[in-house]
């Protein structure tokens, strides 16, 4: 069969593009179009092997390298992927269907992004610190395991990718089998840009095989997870037999607080972006609503217009804002919870069931909007991962933090509030990793990471950092006057 990309035949490992060893393969489907647009392999146990044996062996060489050296790699990396980013930019909105403009605009730079904000933490992270006669080290962990998923492919990857290799670390990537065609560019990137054999590997793979088999490898010292909350925990129990480290970056059912002061049509715009952006698919999506309930019926007059406003369609036509959702099992599950709304008796406001009209190819859903929602639909419980989103009203501000509160997850949250201390002071009560004020968007620099249920770990920046280092103290070595 002829596939568009000829990528994911190959693994990278220890500096070359090899063969795999195992012959099972999964098709990548192009989300708006349904055409298999390539083929990869999955890997086995002797794949899986071969590359933690080369990430093993580089270790020790790469974990003793000056920052600077690392600093300088960094950069010829930002060089390769600015020159490449239209191919990535085409890969992303061929596996996972992000609309051309966001893909070029958002998910492509979201990656540089990382590049870059790794060479400035490099710049002074204490690496060795003094703290009166015990030197205290952050090492690098060791080999890292890499898992990440498709929705935001490229800002995942480098998320992970960037501070295990300015910390010293080696590594095995293996991305979503449903994303594999920008990690392969990537890994031609990271090749180009001069990354010493072995210390960043490649395979393909699925996560009952080469995810199981990372994550329960002996000569992993740490796996680095982004996905499901359910694959989080099997990622843990399988990772403890070896006790290894375990950062986790799983699902979110994040609130939009309204404050009754907020500026109605400048919260609607908020709420819009947070919710509808990537088509919904997006970790830290703001998927719920809260209103007080004298303004929910201006605030989802708004929301219908706004929300019927939005382009869907072609991925690949410069004009559209929201493309289709990334693969197949994720239109169904989308399609069963917008059912579950109805039967549990939400109003459907605008979109629903099946697909918007004349785009019955391709795994396009209506941009959707329930209100009259209640705390214990599942609407309003679990993340779908889709262009839905539930308005919730509620009496004061208590009740309004109790209901922001009332979830198992704790990723993200945003607060809309003419007065920013006041916004602020809410802010401080909700529980989750991340809240925006008033629309404030990504700090590369900040914590990325949630409470609960949304995982254990905080990447990005020099948090990302954090994760990937051992700290040691070594005692009295230093002479006390
Ligand atoms: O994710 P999975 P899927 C949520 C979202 C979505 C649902 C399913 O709600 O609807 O998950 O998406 C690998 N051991 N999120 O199926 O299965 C897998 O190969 C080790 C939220 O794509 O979690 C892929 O590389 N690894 C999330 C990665 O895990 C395993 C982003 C993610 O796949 C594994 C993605 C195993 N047993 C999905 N099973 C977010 N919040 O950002 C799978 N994998």
């Amino acid at each position: 069969m002829v596939t568009e990309f000829p990528f994911g035949t190959e693994f990278y490992i220890d500096g070359k593009w090899i063969e795999p060893t195992s012959t099972t393969t999964a098709d990548v489907v192009d989300p708006a179009t349904e055409r298999t647009i390539a083929r990869v392999r999955l890997a086995g146990a002797e794949d899986v092997d071969r590359a933690v044996a080369a990430a093993k062996s580089a270790f020790p060489t790469w974990s003793r390298t000056d920052p600077r050296e690392r600093s300088a790699l960094l950069r010829r990396i930002s060089e390769v992927y600015r020159r490449r980013s239209p191919e990535l930019s085409a890969a992303i909105t061929a596996e996972m269907g992000a609309p051309v403009k966001l893909a070029g605009k958002a998910q492509v730079p979201a990656g540089l992004g990382h590049v870059l904000t790794g060479i400035e933490v490099l710049d002074d992270y204490p690496f060795e610190r003094l703290r009166g006669s015990t030197v205290i080290r952050r090492e690098p962990v060791g080999v890292c395991a890499l898992i990440t998923p498709w929705n935001w492919p490229l800002n995942q990857i480098l998320c992970k990718v960037v501070p295990a290799l300015a910390t010293g670390c080696t590594m095995v990537l293996k991305p979503s089998e449903r994303a594999p065609l920008s990690a392969s560019l990537l890994a031609e990137i990271l090749a180009e840009a001069g990354v010493p054999d072995g210390v960043f590997n490649l395979v393909h793979g699925d996560g009952p095989g080469a995810g199981t088999l990372l994550a329960k490898h002996a000569d992993v010292d740490m796996v680095s997870f982004t996905g499901s909350t359910h694959v989080g925990v099997l990622v843990s129990r399988n990772a403890a037999g070896t006790i290894k480290r375990v950062s986790l970056e799983l699902g979110g059912k994040s609130a939009n607080v309204v404050l009754p002061d907020a500026d109605l049509p400048a919260a609607v715009r908020t709420v819009v972006d947070g919710c509808f952006r990537n088509t919904g698919q997006s970790c830290n999506a703001t998927t719920r609503v809260l209103v007080q309930h004298d303004q929910a019926a201006e605030l989802i007059s708004l929301l219908e217009k706004a929300v019927e406003a939005i382009s869907v369609g072609d991925p690949r036509s410069p004009g559209t804002e929201l493309g289709p959702v990334g693969n197949k099992a994720q239109f169904e599950k989308v399609q069963a919870l917008i059912w579950s709304g109805i039967e549990e008796g939400a109003r459907l406001v605008t979109g629903g069931l099946g697909a918007p009209d004349g785009l019955d190819l391709g795994f396009f859903v209506k941009p959707t909007v329930f209100a009259d929602v209640t705390p214990d639909m599942r609407i309003a419980r679990e993340e779908i991962f889709g262009p839905v989103l539930a308005v919730l009203t509620y009496e004061d501000e208590e009740d309004a933090i109790r209901i922001a509160n009332d979830s198992d997850y704790g990723l993200s949250g945003a607060v809309q509030s003419a007065d920013p201390e006041h916004a602020l002071a809410v802010a401080r009560r909700i529980r989750t990793g991340m809240v925006g004020v008033n629309g404030a968007g990504s700090d590369l620099h900040a914590p990325f990471g949630g409470y609960g249920q949304s995982g254990n770990g905080r990447e990005w920046g020099e948090y990302g950092f954090d994760e990937y280092t051992e700290l040691k103290a070594i005692l009295g070595a230093v002479a006390h006057d």
